[in-house]
């Protein structure tokens, strides 16, 4: 993003920074990560009931106060209860109807299905009405792929659960709420932006509200498999002849210690009985056939079976060992380097949220055609099924949380937030063989509270995962005479450092990217950001601004550039597809989009995207060791 504002808000933050480390970090510490309410992993492998379709919506025009009481309390007495108007006679209370009111598809965002709704930010409720017929001894969750930002929620009138953040699933248990025929779910999404949110309120993308993900019916046992985890083993060091283990756990939600619960992996030689502890956790390390391990050129994954009592479940798991050796990263015991692109996640062709199966094909197509090996999904969890498709073709994922640049470091409570959507994250990509970096931020002003928070969290996601790479994206070094240093302290608490320097758009000239000299951390180094704007179909000197030529140009100078520092570990340019940011407002230009893409939104390559190609078909910039 734009240096500018940057600056002037880092050292403000660094200053402020100096006095909130004293004040708030004792407290940071302490305040530890919430515990996650149930969550289910491969619910997408489980037979469910898809409440995806029309719902019907009601505008809550700003201060929303259908949702909202006067004191900040959420209102269950109004559209919640989704009564409807006696129109002809009698007491005229109700003024909202959702029997009669338009539909939205779900999933999807809002702004793009209803002009009307186009830069709408605030609370939208959704109504929908759907049958059930309860079996006995079960138990029934609402799983919601995504909704953004807040959600609150309600079944037959009964207020089920909240949920906030945008990106990452959630469940509610709907068993006592449901009754036998028919039913129905009110859901009130407030998109608005918080200061205290994550993201807060300055973003360079788009924030599409809504049902934006599948949102399905989940009918299980009342002893049911909600998590799991089934990995290579890690050993201290990393050897092909002897990738013979597996280890991992599976949660049993219900079941007291003693239960009973199978893995098999068919193909792997492994038919295992487990036993549950106290907390319903089974645990196993066990020996396997010889695996065929999951690598962009075998992505093999194998057919895993999970059982426990009435409950089964079965996924395809890829196994591979990922890790860093010095400035290297091995990828089962390779040095490998990364190529690919940054994505938002965005629909090609049609714009707004990608959340379909044809969204995801055209996202993919687009990176196998870039020779791709390797995609940063920018700035926060994308569909899961951007991680199946990975897991099937091949191509490695960095996933990120939302915290981009300036979120409230001092307060306790976002700290909490942000480990909850870590922990989201973690929960629902930590089976997928395509996922080899967590990402805990981009750009944030480097200051102690923030280090401390950051570092905080990174060592958080190494908890929850010691399999995985963390990372995030740095802000831009300082200049020091003719040099470049990266000396940002969260570096420390990293295994892969990610760099984001807009040098020859933001900063300084194309050329000057041929004479920098580069002091980073000797870690492995992602260019996890470098760009620049062009306005595809716009054609003119390789300086003129705009133009195709200009952005390859620039790229052409970061390629010498990178190529002389001996760290760099992969590339991802800014970005793979130009997308809607609303703070992009030069007409006929930007319109609207940010114009950094390989491709513009409607899928049209630029000079830039063949340049990228031809780059990575003949490995010509970077190395992997
Ligand atoms: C950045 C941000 C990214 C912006 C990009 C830009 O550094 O990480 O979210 O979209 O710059 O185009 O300014």
């Amino acid at each position: 993003m734009n240096d500018l504002s940057l600056t002037s808000t880092r050292n403000r933050n660094c200053r402020n920074g100096l006095l909130l480390a004293a004040l708030c970090l004792p407290t940071l510490i302490a305040h530890a990560q919430q515990p996650l309410k149930t969550l289910l992993v491969g619910v997408d492998r489980r037979s469910v009931t898809s409440l995806n379709g029309d719902w019907h919506y009601l505008v809550d025009q700003p201060p929303a106060r259908s949702l909202y009481t006067s004191d900040g309390k959420i209102r269950d007495n109004g559209y919640a209860l989704n009564t409807h108007p006696n129109i002809d006679s009698g007491p005229h209370n109700e003024e909202y109807d959702f029997a009669t009111a338009p539909t939205l598809k779900v999933p999807g965002d809002w702004n793009t299905q209803d002009p009307t709704l186009f830069r709408f930010e605030g609370v939208v409720w959704y109504e929908h009405d759907f049958d059930f017929h309860a079996k006995p001894n079960s138990r029934t969750f609402l799983h919601f792929g995504a909704a953004n930002y807040k959600s609150f929620v309600w079944v037959n009138q009964k207020r089920i659960c909240d949920h906030e953040g945008g990106f990452t699933p959630f469940d509610c248990e709907v068993t006592a709420a449901l009754k036998d025929g028919s039913n129905f779910v009110v859901v009130a999404v407030d998109s608005t932006r918080e200061v205290d949110g994550i993201p807060s309120t300055g973003i360079d993308w788009f924030n599409y509200g809504g049902l934006t993900r599948d949102v399905s019916l989940v009918t299980l046992p009342t002893q049911f498999i909600d998590d799991y985890d089934v990995h290579l083993k890690r050993e201290s060091t990393f050897s092909a002849v002897s990738a013979d283990r597996l280890s991992g756990y599976i949660h049993v939600e219900g079941a007291s210690a003693g239960t009973p619960v199978t893995l098999r992996v068919p193909e792997a030689g492994v038919n295992a009985t487990l036993t549950t502890d106290a907390d319903g956790r089974a645990s196993f390390d066990l020996k396997t056939n010889k695996l065929e391990l999951w690598s962009p050129a075998t992505p093999k994954l194998y057919k895993v079976e999970l059982a426990s009592g009435q409950d089964k479940l079965t996924d395809d798991i890829g196994f591979r060992d990922i890790r860093v050796d010095g400035t290297r990263i091995l990828l089962n015991g390779k040095a490998i380097f990364l190529q690919g692109a940054n994505m938002h996640a965005e629909a090609p062709y049609r714009t707004g949220r990608a959340c379909t199966d044809e969204d995801v094909k055209n996202i993919f197509g687009f990176l196998q055609d870039l020779n791709a090996n390797f995609v940063r999904l920018a700035h926060y969890p994308h569909d899961e099924r951007m991680e199946r498709a990975a897991d099937r073709d091949g191509i490695m994922i960095w996933s990120e949380i939302p915290l981009w640049q300036h979120i409230s470091f001092e307060k306790p409570e976002v700290y909490a937030k942000a480990a909850f959507m870590l922990n989201e994250m973690i929960r629902r990509d930590r089976n997928k063989a395509s996922v080899i970096l967590w990402s805990v931020s981009n750009e944030t002003p480097n200051n102690p509270v923030r280090t401390q928070f950051l570092t905080n969290l990174a060592n958080e996601a190494r908890k929850l995962d010691s399999t995985r790479l963390i990372t995030s994206a740095l802000l831009g070094p300082h200049a020091k005479g003719d040099e470049m240093v990266q000396d940002d302290p969260f570096a420390n608490a990293l295994d892969v450092v990610g760099q984001n320097e807009y040098i020859g758009w933001y900063d300084m000239r194309p050329e000057d990217a041929d004479n920098i000299k580069w002091v980073l951390p000797q870690k492995p180094i992602l260019i996890s950001e470098f760009g620049a704007e062009a306005k595809q179909g716009v054609h003119g000197g390789k300086d003129q601004r705009w133009a195709e030529e200009q952005q390859v140009n620039v790229y052409e100078h970061q390629f010498v550039m990178i190529n002389k520092i001996p760290q760099v570990r992969g590339l991802v340019p800014w970005i793979l597809m130009d997308f809607r940011s609303p703070t992009r407002n030069i007409p006929k230009l930007q319109d609207g989009f940010n114009r950094k893409g390989l491709l513009s939104e409607d899928g049209k390559k630029k000079q830039a995207f063949y340049l990228f190609q031809k780059t990575y078909k003949e490995h010509s910039v970077g190395k992997p060791e």
